[in-house]
């Protein structure tokens, strides 16, 4: 088991692509959490919070031999304490495309408090269009693992995307996320 600390907020923008046409692929990269980077880090994810910036802390992603799917999953946890954590990822859409996504996720507390998901949408800079900012139900943690679902319907005038997993409490522990498109 490796640990591993992120700072909050000091994330490269990753840039991912998605496939298209295939509705069975899973958009989110290791979304199991198995894979490793060459720093030690759960690949393709990072962290942020939504606190006020004073009380920004260390926010740890660290794997866990408790999955759901394969071996591993993501503990997400703070030195700060206080919660109200996301692990985030992006992707790009197509312009001038209605999209739908449906989101699946397996996870694991916090007792006490919430895990949600969030879709955060831009659109190319130059139109100065506001966000597209769609939230999921407030899932309500416990000792045992639950899975969340949620769908997003993104307007065609975005195409930058970025999926929040939140949590209002640590720690907790999630597994086998995946965005599939849903063409109907
Ligand atoms: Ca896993």
């Amino acid at each position: 088991m490796k640990k591993l600390t992120v700072l909050a907020l000091s994330a490269t923008l990753m840039t991912t692509a998605v496939a298209a046409g295939n509705n069975d692929k899973n958009i989110v990269k290791n979304g199991s959490f198995e894979i490793i980077d060459a720093q030690g880090k759960i690949s393709n994810w990072r962290a942020a919070d939504w606190n006020k910036k004073e009380e920004r802390g260390i926010i740890t992603i660290k794997q866990v031999d408790d999955a759901t799917a394969g071996k591993q999953a993501a503990q997400i946890d703070s030195t700060v304490g206080k919660g109200n954590l996301l692990i985030f990822q992006g992707f790009k859409k197509e312009l001038g495309v209605e999209k739908k996504y449906k989101v699946t996720l397996k996870f694991k507390g916090p007792v006490g408090g919430y895990v949600f998901t969030s879709f955060y949408a831009l659109a190319p800079k130059d139109k100065k269009i506001k966000p597209q900012y769609e939230h999921s139900k407030k899932l309500k943690g416990s000792d045992a693992w639950q899975e969340l679902t949620a769908l997003y319907t993104i307007k065609p005038e975005y195409n930058n995307i970025k999926i929040y997993i939140r949590c209002t409490k640590t720690p907790v522990i999630v597994d086998d996320v995946k965005v599939v498109e849903v063409t109907e």
